[in-house]
């Protein structure tokens, strides 16, 4: 008999799944296998330092950027993960160029498609800061059984059927939405079980908080210059406090606990930004308006954005509702 009012991530899924009649579980599963990789990933995190996983790995991912052993090594335990689940008909991957079918017979129900970036904020590894998963899930177009194609995976944010991410931080959390509020479970090691520690977390509608990497400022847009500019010599209130890790997950999970915005903007150089529509801005987008946040390019919600290829890019203005509506103003 249960003694006390922990609830673990798989009841609580358990849980949602019994209020909608029609639901065959399958996403439960989903669920099931991503919590066991980003259980196996935590472990491999916690011990980089110890064991020969640091460092560049010699390779380059499809954007040309360096992969680091980590990367890799989450890569394959979500991949694997949810294909010995068998509950989803294909992966993509911020680590891969194409879509990764999945053809076992076991699947051959399967309707759910994921979009992964297995380990982001990769740069953050080797200094010992936190990195995190960044995953969606969205439903086939397609009829189930045929082959998955490039207009099942290029689904706008708004047809996720959820979202979430996991954080290595100094406790490890799976955050996520399936459009019923956001909540967040924190891994008990002592048990090994997510267990319920934020139910129904609301961003603050205002706060203090700017993330930008302001090293890039000279390359931004007069108008995120303007918004910086703001931030720092705020007239109406106490200038806003920087706080910018370079690890999304990490700097978005605090922005959501304590209210704030994070940019990432077009530059000269890269008029999309850096962040990728399929594997980081629309599940963060997700997640942002379900905590009643507010998720934009500047010009576009990021949910609304069409998506046309796996990797591209778009700039972020995402937070408080407030800071957001502000930074938009200035445009
Ligand atoms: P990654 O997917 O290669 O790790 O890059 C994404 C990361 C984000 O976590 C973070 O917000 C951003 O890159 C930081 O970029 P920059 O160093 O240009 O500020
Ligand atoms: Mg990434």
């Amino acid at each position: 008999m249960r003694t006390n009012k922990v609830i673990s991530l798989s009841q609580f899924i358990a849980d949602q799944q019994n209020k909608f009649p029609d639901a065959n579980g399958d996403l439960s599963k989903i669920f099931r296998d991503i919590k066991f990789a980003a259980k196996i990933v935590n472990r491999d995190v916690r011990k980089a330092g110890l064991v020969d996983i640091l460092g560049a790995f010699g390779t380059v991912n499809v954007q040309g950027e360096d992969v680091k052993k980590l990367d890799i090594i989450a890569n394959e335990e979500f991949k694997s993960s949810l294909t010995l689940g068998g509950d989803c008909c294909a992966i993509i991957s911020e680590e891969e160029e194409n879509i990764h079918h999945i053809e076992t017979t076991l699947n051959k129900d399967s309707k759910y498609i994921i979009a992964i970036d297995p380990l982001d904020g990769s740069s953050n590894i080797d200094v010992n800061a936190s990195i995190g998963t960044i995953f969606s899930v969205y439903k086939r177009k397609s009829p189930i059984g045929g082959p998955v194609t490039m207009d099942d995976v290029l689904q706008k944010g708004v047809n996720q059927v959820a979202a979430g991410y996991i954080i290595y931080g100094s406790s490890t959390m799976l955050v996520f939405t399936t459009g019923q509020g956001v909540n967040a479970f924190t891994l008990d090691s002592s048990i090994g079980d997510f267990c319920l520690s934020h139910p129904n977390i609301k961003i603050p509608t205002d706060g203090n908080i700017y993330s930008v990497n302001e090293g890039n400022y000279d390359q931004f847009e007069q108008s995120t210059k303007n918004y910086i500019d703001y931030c720092r010599n705020s007239m109406d209130k106490k200038p806003y406090s920087a706080r910018y890790i370079g690890s999304m997950v990490a700097d978005f999970h605090r922005n959501l606990l304590k209210g704030g915005i994070f940019i990432y903007p077009s530059t000269k150089d890269s008029p999309n930004g850096k962040l990728r529509l399929m594997f980081e801005s629309n599940p963060m987008a997700f997640i942002t308006e379900q905590a009643g946040g507010i998720a934009t390019t500047g010009d576009t919600r990021i949910l609304e954005l069409e998506p046309t290829e796996i990797h591209q890019r778009n700039p972020v203005i995402m937070g408080s509702s407030n800071m957001v509506r502000k930074a938009v103003s200035f445009r």
